[in-house]
């Protein structure tokens, strides 16, 4: 896969690609990755990029002029099959990125990733440049950068190769849509907090239910939304319910 990224920051991405999973990933040649300044795209000779709102009111907007000619010329370089490449725009107006997200965009050969500052974007890249507008959260970050890195790494990790067969077959265990159970290792005993007893029984059977039980437990406390979409035996709604319900929408209203 080849990832093409368009900032006005692209500093900001030395350190984390540099690092771990998508390090490897670029070493084993799994994904190669480009930062672009699209200040570069600049015609004029202040080498502008964002112009007043028409209209009026704060904030700059992004001119379509460098967006469009920094994309289209990096397009054109790579060719590849329209339904292939996907651009998109990182933005708090995008569609919210999930792993499934994730596992949709890592079946492309080409992503095109934008990111806009704290400034608008002019509307017409929205309708007729990116095929994909994504945001990774309710949440207000100063600029698309941070929110790229996390679509580049979440996405990177799931390419075929990526991981390492130790960390693979971790993160398949963990594919049942519930968060992780407790996890503890030695001593048995610290600062006077034990272990469970099940955990050290040797009893595989036990100590599966325990872990199950303690799943739903935690995901039930913490993200009463995902027990909607997770596969859950009739056992286990039986049990939910018993202990105060499966956390419907109504259970997350404050
Ligand atoms: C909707 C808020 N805008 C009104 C003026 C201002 C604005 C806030 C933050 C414009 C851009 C930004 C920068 N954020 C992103 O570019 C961004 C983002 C985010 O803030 N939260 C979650 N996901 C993303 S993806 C890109």
């Amino acid at each position: 896969m080849r990832i093409d990224i368009f900032t006005l920051f692209p500093e900001m991405f030395d350190g984390p690609f540099s690092q771990s999973i998508v390090k490897r990933a670029r070493d084993k040649g799994i994904v190669s990755l480009f930062i672009h300044n699209f200040r570069d795209y600049a015609t004029d000779k202040h080498k502008t990029v964002d112009d007043y709102s028409y209209g009026g009111g704060p904030g700059m907007v992004l001119k379509p002029e460098p967006l469009f000619d920094a994309v289209e010329a990096i397009r054109r370089e790579h060719g590849g099959e329209e339904e292939l490449v996907s651009t998109v725009l990182l933005s708090p107006q995008g569609r919210l990125f999930r792993q499934k997200t994730a596992l949709e965009l890592a079946r492309k050969e080409h992503l095109v990733l934008i990111c806009g500052h704290y400034e608008g974007v002019d509307e017409r890249v929205r309708e007729h440049l990116v095929s994909d507008e994504l945001s990774i959260g309710d949440y207000v970050l100063s600029g698309g950068e941070i929110a790229a890195m996390v679509v580049v790494d979440a996405v990177v990790r799931v390419l075929p190769g990526a991981l390492g067969s130790a960390e693979s077959a971790i993160d398949e265990s963990h594919a049942a849509g519930l968060l992780e159970y407790p996890q503890y290792t030695r001593p048995p005993v610290f600062r006077g907090w034990s272990v469970p007893e099940v955990l050290l029984s040797g009893n595989h059977q036990e100590i599966l239910r325990w872990r199950r039980r303690e799943s739903l437990r935690r995901t039930r406390e913490m993200r009463p939304d995902l027990i909607k979409e997770a596969i859950l035996s009739q056992e286990e709604v039986s049990s939910l319910e018993a202990v105060g319900g499966l956390g419907s929408a109504e259970s997350m209203v404050e």
